[in-house]
Order: structure tokens, then sequence, then C-alpha cells
């Protein structure tokens, strides 16, 4: 049974205990602090000090209990006193106050590229019109890029195709138009497509040329299909993407894939067809857009379709010399400089 005395003793060490996590609760500065210590730890009349005098009061059997409660105490208020002088050194947190009435900070969550912009404008008036969007490889054989769409081997036509090789037979694409035959290998008409991808050639970069640019194709294939549809769907097209009012004219030309071939030309939207020294159009008025053609018989053979019993045309058209034109910029290298002050104006939504 411990004695009274050492049941008291035990008492007044609880109630420090007490007021030690009351008080510590409290503490806000080093000042603070610093009271704290001296209240418990002063060797003069803190509390310790106080305690450890009534010691010698303890009968020598009781002594070592009566010890190490007052060890224990002193290890506890050690304890707190660095885990208070921790918590004071470490950095304040920053307060914040919000203000809920000021706007929200914007984030810029990136744009889609102008020439994407405008793929999707063509694709959109073509998709309306029931023709699907197809995708092909950039790295074509020779077969697919060329003798497919009937360019013999060292034929003068290919040297306006000039591309980067790869193999003898591996090259970069220099039109969207293998896709079509690789499309028409696997389905047979009718077929209603569109082409968009990025195509090369052996150019050096200047404000209208870049070795890599993005080209968009079309095919219609069917039975009883004639210039006139050629005609009545490029209009259209052409109308929905500049304007109902925009005048067009189809000039004969050639390509090697297809007969007869038109280029079509819209006036010439920097000048209104009305300075004879314009840069855009050199005076002329207008402005070519696209080539197109009836597809050669020849093509269809290559891929198994009976050119007896089906007829087609396709288009090509510069995705990115379309934009320059209809945005009014000059250089086409602005596309690709990657800078945003030039990029963000064109997403408007
Ligand atoms: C241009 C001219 C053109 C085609 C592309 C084509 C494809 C096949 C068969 C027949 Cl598989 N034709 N494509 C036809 C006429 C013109 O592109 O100036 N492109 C930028």
């Amino acid at each position: 049974m411990p004695s009274p005395n050492l049941r008291t003793f035990q008492n007044t060490i609880d109630a420090y205990k007490t007021k030690l996590a009351e008080q510590s609760a409290q503490i806000q500065d080093p000042k603070a602090l610093d009271e704290l210590r001296h209240q418990f730890l002063s060797r003069k009349r803190g509390y310790v000090t106080i305690l450890l005098e009534e010691l010698k009061t303890f009968a020598p059997e009781e002594k070592p209990t009566a010890g190490q409660l007052v060890n224990a105490l002193k290890n506890e208020i050690q304890e707190r006193l660095e885990a208070l002088e921790a918590r004071l050194k470490a950095p304040a947190k920053p307060k914040r106050e919000i203000d809920l009435t000021l706007p929200g900070e914007k984030r810029y969550r990136g744009v889609p590229h102008p020439i994407r912009l405008f793929q999707r404008e063509i694709e959109d008036i073509f998709l309306s019109m029931g023709f699907s969007v197809e995708d092909g490889p950039e790295i074509e054989t020779d077969y697919y890029n060329f003798e497919a769409l009937n360019f013999p081997p060292h034929h003068p036509a290919r040297d306006d195709w000039d591309t980067l090789y790869i193999t003898d037979k591996l090259l970069l694409r220099t039109h969207t138009s293998p896709v079509q035959i690789r499309v028409m290998e696997k389905q047979k008409p009718p077929i209603r497509i569109v082409l968009p991808g990025k195509v090369f050639r052996r150019d050096v970069p200047d404000p209208t040329h870049l070795p890599m640019f993005f080209q968009l194709e079309g095919l219609v294939v069917d039975e009883g299909i004639t210039f006139a549809h050629l005609k009545g769907t490029l209009e259209f097209f052409l109308k929905r993407l500049f304007g109902d009012k925009i005048k067009i004219r189809f000039r004969p030309s050639f390509f090697p894939f297809t007969e007869p071939s038109a280029e079509v030309d819209i006036e010439c939207l920097a000048c209104g067809a009305k300075d004879p020294e314009c840069r855009i159009c050199g005076g002329t008025g207008w402005k070519e857009i696209l080539g197109s053609g009836m597809v050669d018989p020849q093509v269809f053979k290559n891929v198994n379709i009976d050119p007896e019993k089906y007829s087609g045309w396709a288009f090509g058209l510069g995705i990115d010399r379309t934009a320059m034109f209809a945005y009014g910029i000059s250089d086409m290298r602005y596309f690709f400089e990657n800078d945003l002050r030039f990029i963000r104006q064109f997403d408007l939504k």
C-alpha cells in the first residue's frame, strides 16, 4: 500500500501533467514557450525542483518510486517543450485570403492547329454529302505512289513529284492518292471517300512551298458517274467553304491518273479580282484551288474495277495552301513555327 504521502505526490504530478497539456495548447510564440519552460523547469522555483525537494520527505523504501514519478514528469515536460519549439520554428503556412468575387485564373488549354481546324471544315462538308473519311500510311511503296496511278518507271511525269526515297522501293508519299488505290483494292463501288493527310515533296521551304504539307483528296466511283457530278459536287463544296457568291471556273489540265482533267479556280479573295498588281493572284483575278478529273480507265484496271461498268472522278487540294488563301496568311512557314500568338488566333469557339 502506498503511503498517503505518496498518493498525494502522485495526484500533484497528475495535476501538473494536465496543466502542462492545457498550457501547451495555448503557446503561439517563443516568449510564451520560455515562460512555460520557466514555470516547470526553473532551477529555483520550477515545479520539478519543488517536487525533487519533496522527495526528501519520503521513507527510504518509497523514495525510488517517488523519484521515478518525478523523472517521468520531467521527461514528458522536455518532450513537449521540444515539440512546441519545433512547431514554432516551422515556416508558417502562408495565409491566403481568398476573394471569391475575383474572376478565376484562366488556364490556357491549347487549341487545335489551324490546319487541323480547316481540315475539319472541309471534312464536315463532304461528310454532309455522304462521303466517309479514310486514312493510310505515310511511307509508301513505289507501286502505290506511282505505278498504280499510271506513272510508269522513268516516266518524265514523275519529275513533278520528286520525293525522298527510303529504299529503292519505299518512299515518303507525294500525294494521298495511294490511299485511294488501297481503298479501291479492298472496297468495290459505290465509293465516296475523302482522304486528308501529310504528303512530302523534295522542295526547299519558301512562302508557298514546304517539303511536308497536308493534302486532301476525294474519290467517287459508281455506275453512271459523269463529269457533271464532279462539277456539281465541287461547286457545292467551294460555295460551302467560301460562301455562295464565290465565282468558280474550270480549266482543262493534265494529270497522269485522270482523263479528262481540270483545274478549278476561284476568284481572288485578296483583291476581289480588281487589282492588276495583286501579289496573291498575280493580277489575273483567279486563284487555283484544286485539281480534278475523271479517273483514268487504266487506274481502274490496276485495282480490278471494270472501267466498262464503272466510272468515277477524283480531286486533290492542298489543305495548307487553301487555308492560307482563306485566312489571308502570306507565308506557309507560319503554320510550323509554333508561335502560339499565331496558332491561337484561329480557334474562335
Ligand atoms: C492536285 C491534284 C488530284 C487526283 C488528285 C486521283 C486519285 C486516284 C485516281 C485519280 Cl486514285 N485521281 N487524285 C486527281 C486529280 C487531281 O490532285 O493539284 N493536288 C494538290
